[in-house]
């Protein structure tokens, strides 16, 4: 459990360090976990003399990782994602460089020496409970220097940002750095009926951390392309200020208005029906939203009277063929998120209508697409731009029990 994954951990602090030179590329994901779990690896880099390049991206998409295997003799770091995908990072590496993977998703064992899985899923953990990408990354940092502890309240508001609480309060891994955070003063816990708050203590007054983890999410997922990540780890680092905080407005206010154009659309009859799928395409409408904001707008709709909710929900958004940070890479993929709504749900729940953990990722593979998060009643996946009427078939294929190989 915990002893194992500090001691992998102190293994890799020694390997880092053994490194010939002195600079880590930080890959990190672009939600409130995501984005404290770059801002704490940064500092704490940072503070070890180390010079820290950080990259933020929606998806670890292979296209990316290739490029990022062009490289030999460094050292690469992926945070909040990339545990299940260790053998592929394994293949790309073939004992290039050092690379760490301090994820907590479901993972999957390194084929590859110099590839450290330190997903505490590995080592008997939680990761949609116990500990957050947040959290990881502080016990990791804490290897690094115990000094590193100040961050505590900066793992917390990842851990809180993730949403996995049982009976209403933090556990396990992610309870111990409030806990720690508190014990600093950083936060205050406060006991409820209902389970714990968790308020942030700053100079200008306490903020619940579960704003602080939607501001953080409006910066990483609205603000994608627009620099919203790098004022995000500012933010975890440095607090918010009149500059973070008139970010956050516009990007609130750019959301709105892209979603109630898209609203308006689909108003105007711009869903399409299959016989158990109602679908819609958004092309580049989104942009420059990141591509997470699909499956926010399928949330958004999925209560109201625009859905029918006997239905599958499936909305396709373009990934833009830009990577912040990295430059032009030609994905020609487009994003589809699923959904459903609060009746079909129940149905999923019951085990009477197929889940979207199994639905979305079979009819993707196979159109030879890249299936990352999927779960029972939300899901998302990338295939070819062309390929999204073939995709609705092979779902509706699969519902009806045909088999079309
Ligand atoms: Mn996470």
């Amino acid at each position: 459990m915990l002893g194992p994954l500090i001691d992998a951990m102190e293994h890799a602090v020694f390997e880092l360090r053994g490194m010939p030179e002195k600079a880590v590329q930080v890959y990190h994901h672009n939600d409130s976990d995501g984005l404290t779990s770059g801002a704490i690896l940064t500092r704490a880099l940072e503070r070890q003399g180390f010079a820290v390049k950080r990259f933020c991206l929606e998806k670890p998409y292979p296209a990316v990782l290739e490029k990022v295997y062009e490289q030999s003799g460094k050292t690469l770091i992926f945070a909040d994602f990339a545990g299940r995908i260790a053998p592929l990072l394994s293949d790309l590496n073939r004992g290039r460089n050092l690379t760490l993977i301090l994820d907590h998703h479901v993972a999957e064992a390194s084929t590859d020496a110099r590839v450290l899985n330190l997903d505490p899923d590995l080592f008997g953990l939680k990761g949609d409970r116990d500990i957050s990408g947040s959290t990881t990354c502080y016990l990791f940092a804490r290897a690094l220097d115990p000094a590193n502890r100040d961050m505590a309240h900066i793992a917390a508001i990842g851990a809180v940002g993730d949403g996995f609480f049982v009976d209403g309060a933090l556990v396990s891994e992610n309870r111990a750095v409030a806990m720690e955070a508190a014990a600093q003063g950083r936060i205050e816990i406060r006991e409820h009926e209902a389970g714990e708050q968790y308020l942030l203590n700053r100079p200008e007054g306490q903020v619940d951390v579960v704003e602080s983890g939607d501001y953080l999410d409006v910066l990483g997922g609205v603000g994608y392309y627009q620099g919203g990540p790098d004022m995000g780890v500012k933010v975890c680092l440095e607090g918010a200020s009149p500059g973070s905080d008139r970010m956050v407005e516009e990007l609130k206010a750019v959301r709105t208005k892209i979603f109630d154009e898209e609203t308006a659309r689909l108003q105007a009859g711009g869903m399409k029906q299959a016989p158990h799928i109602q679908w819609f395409h958004l092309e580049d409408r989104f942009f420059p939203m990141g591509v997470k904001m699909v499956g926010a707008f399928c949330d958004a709709i999925r209560f109201t009277d625009l859905i029918d909710p006997g239905k599958y929900l499936a909305g396709f958004q373009i990934v833009p063929d830009e990577i912040p940070g990295i430059g032009s890479i030609s994905f020609g993929q487009v994003k589809v998120s699923m959904r459903v709504a609060p009746v079909m749900e129940e149905e999923i729940r019951a085990g009477r209508a197929m889940g979207l953990n199994v639905l979305l990722p079979e009819a993707t593979s196979r159109l030879g697409g890249f299936s990352d998060a999927c779960h029972s009643l939300t899901a998302a996946t990338t295939v070819a731009i062309g390929k999204e009427e073939q995709l609705i078939d092979e779902m509706e294929s699969i519902l009806t029990g045909e088999s079309h190989g």
